[in-house]
């Protein structure tokens, strides 16, 4: 009798101990697993952020019915530019071309620090476009979500100095 209920304790006891380790043991692999993905953001924000002694020319812009303003933007050749793009009235969106109007499309003017598609910008939010300035030149801006009736001639210009 006594036995068996000892055996029955153990039997009953075993498993919830064995989870228990397993728990702990998890626990502690998954903190020092968790601090390395941690540090990963701080990571690439300083790789965004150009290296000392390279000016980044901070420009801000506003989107909204039909319009980009400022318009057009000027900035000199071999700039670090960063656009900070608010949508003040509504969802819109901004495609900055990396070819100068009219310019062999064989090599961007613009060169991009991300890859370049549609910049969606939801209503009161800010986007930023981070480029270098290469070619002289004018490059187009045109929004590319769709935002209302006149949506095709909300556009912008940037210019490239020499
Ligand atoms: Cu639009």
């Amino acid at each position: 009798m006594r036995l068996s209920s000892r055996l029955a304790l153990i039997a009953l006891f075993a498993p919830l101990i064995l989870i228990f380790t397993l728990i702990f043991a998890a626990s502690s692999v998954a903190r020092p697993a968790s601090a390395p993905s941690a540090l990963l953001p701080s990571v690439s924000a300083r790789a965004a952020i150009p290296s000392a002694g390279e000016d980044l020319q901070v420009i801000e812009v506003t989107a909204k019915k039909y319009e980009f303003n400022p318009s057009p933007i000027r900035v000199k050749a071999g700039a670090h530019v960063q656009l900070k793009i608010t949508a003040t009235d509504h969802v819109h969106g901004v495609k900055l071309s990396e070819f100068a109007d009219g310019a062999d499309r064989s090599k961007p003017g613009l060169v991009f620090s991300s890859p370049q598609e549609c910049l969606r910008i939801e209503k009161g939010q800010t986007q930023t476009l981070e480029f270098t300035a290469q070619a002289p030149g004018t490059y187009s801006i045109r929004c590319c979500v769709h935002c209302g009736w006149d949506h095709r001639s909300m556009k912008g210009q940037l210019i490239v100095e020499p």
